[in-house]
């Protein structure tokens, strides 16, 4: 046990020093978790084409090349926006990429190596789950739900990846809490009133998928938004930020951006023509591709 606390300090204090946090649960809780997700889709309240679509998530399997899974190693990770900038009509046209919509694979491989680098010298397996995190998030203490039900902590408010990664690791069982709701949405509905859409309801806390901008500007290309979503409500280029940029907890963070690509008067007209990326100029491609 001594060189499992040892670990256990170890790995707090190398996320704690990349700005990072994290949390171990024991996996016994496996089964209570896709419970969370089950008792809702049972009682018809999530939207059915979503479920279909994310029923690797919801119906997860943990399915690891290694003998046991005995915990869960849950991290959180700072994510800014990204500014894309456009020229259109002599003018200068930002678009916002809200966070964890960029470079999710180079952070997943990045994270493996960095807890391996911690757990693997002792012998500890570690395989990236695919699995509801925002409530495991917040079931390990490591987070808070909004109002808006995407999950908050005190540095980083809603601007942060959530990943998740199974392990052999033994750990002792304590750190599985009820779900909770940050303390500063009790006299807040800033997201609610925010929100064009009526997505974030006021009769329960679950929200209306089949109202969510990102919802809709997520669906593959030929799939037409509802009429209803009235084209004046878009803020992002793709997602939407509505919500997170209206909201108290993320005073600190609301303004970190990072510079993305920027596209010229010439580039802006061949996508809004409707070019394909094949047959976009190398420099332009390379630019998309960033
Ligand atoms: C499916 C999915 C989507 C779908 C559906 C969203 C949804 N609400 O389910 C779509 C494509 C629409 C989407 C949109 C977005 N997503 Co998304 N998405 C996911 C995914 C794959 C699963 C989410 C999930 O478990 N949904 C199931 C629902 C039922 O779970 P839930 O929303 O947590 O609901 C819980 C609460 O309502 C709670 N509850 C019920 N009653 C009560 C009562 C009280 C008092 C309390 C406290 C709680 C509570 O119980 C429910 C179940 O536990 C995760 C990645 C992953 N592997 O987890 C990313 C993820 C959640 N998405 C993420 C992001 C950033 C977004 C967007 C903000 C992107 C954007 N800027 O546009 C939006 C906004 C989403 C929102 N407001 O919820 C991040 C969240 C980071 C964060 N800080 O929360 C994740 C974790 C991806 C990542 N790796 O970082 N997403
Ligand atoms: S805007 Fe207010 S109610 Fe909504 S998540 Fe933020 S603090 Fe909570």
């Amino acid at each position: 046990m001594m060189n499992e606390n040892k670990l256990i300090k170890s790995f707090h204090k190398s996320l704690e020093a990349k700005g990072y946090q994290g949390r171990i649960v024991h996996a016994r809780h496996i089964p209570d978790l896709r419970n969370d997700i089950r008792k809702y889709h049972e009682q018809n309240l999530l939207y059915l084409p979503l479920y279909n679509e994310y029923k690797a998530y919801f119906e997860f399997e943990a399915k690891v090349d290694f003998a046991q899974i005995n915990s869960l190693l849950i991290i959180a990770i700072p994510q800014p926006q990204i500014e894309a900038i456009f020229h259109w009509n002599k003018k200068r046209v930002s678009l916002f990429i809200p966070p964890t919509y960029l470079h999710g694979r180079e952070i997943i491989d990045y994270m493996t190596k960095f807890l391996s680098d911690i757990f693997k010298p002792a012998g500890y397996n570690l395989a990236y789950a695919i699995l509801p995190q925002k409530t495991l998030a917040v079931r390990s203490g490591l987070a808070e739900y909004g109002r808006n039900n995407i999950t908050y902590l005190p540095e980083m408010g809603s601007f942060h990846r959530l990943l998740t990664f199974y392990s052999d690791f033994p750990i002792e069982d304590g750190n599985w809490q009820e779900l909770r709701m940050m303390g500063l949405c009790k006299e807040c509905s800033a997201c609610i009133r925010k929100c064009p859409t009526g997505a974030i309801p006021t009769d329960r806390f679950l929200l209306r998928v089949e109202r969510y901008i990102t919802y809709h500007n997520e669906q593959p290309e030929g799939v037409p938004f509802p009429e209803w979503l009235d084209s004046s409500w878009h803020n992002c280029l793709v997602g939407c930020l509505h919500c997170q940029k209206i909201c108290p907890a993320n005073k600190k963070v609301k303004d970190w951006i990072e510079l993305g690509p920027i596209f010229t008067e010439e580039e802006t007209k061949l996508l809004l023509n409707g070019r394909t990326i094949d047959n976009l100029p190398t420099e332009t491609k390379k630019k998309i591709f960033s």
